[in-house]
């Protein structure tokens, strides 16, 4: 079977706390393969699109004025089951319970804010990947 592609973020909680290398490090350790990488400021319009699934929720606002609070680093990553496996070493949405040995259970926590901030972002469905991919990076074949 073809290998998958997922949309990894290193969100700006990630990016101010110097936590770029780490997370693209255990991706890499995993053996997934990088296949697209920049940094950016995401704008709102990119955001909504992105999160379209939350749109309306009480943490919508607060999400998106985080998500473009700075820099963010987007990658497309590759390899067979990657979506899983990205969310696998991402761990749970709440850092505060994230299960030690993931991203988010190692490295984050609760700063009290209206939003979780849990350092990573990662496609949860073929169907996420392919929209999130394409919005992020529209010249990647
Ligand atoms: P995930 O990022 O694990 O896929 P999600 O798609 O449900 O989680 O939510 C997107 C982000 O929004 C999540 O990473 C952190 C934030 N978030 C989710 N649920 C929240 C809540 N109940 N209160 C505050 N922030 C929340
Ligand atoms: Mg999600």
């Amino acid at each position: 079977s073809a290998p998958e592609r997922t949309l990894v973020l290193v969100k700006p909680d990630g990016v101010r706390r110097g936590l770029v290398g780490e997370v693209l490090r255990r991706v890499e350790a995993k053996g997934y393969v990088l296949v697209a990488l920049e940094m950016r400021t995401a704008d709102r319009d990119l955001l909504g699109a992105h999160y379209t699934e939350h749109a309306g929720k009480p943490f919508f606002e607060p999400l998106v004025d985080f998500m473009a609070s700075g820099p963010v680093v987007a990658a497309v990553v590759e390899g067979h089951r990657v979506i899983e496996g990205f969310r696998s070493l991402a761990g749970a949405t709440d850092p505060t319970t994230a299960a030690p040995g993931t991203l988010r259970g190692d490295l984050g926590r609760d700063w009290g804010e209206r939003v979780v901030q849990n350092l990573v972002h990662g496609s949860d469905s073929p169907e996420s990947a392919s929209r999130e991919i394409g919005l992020w990076f529209p010249g990647l074949s």
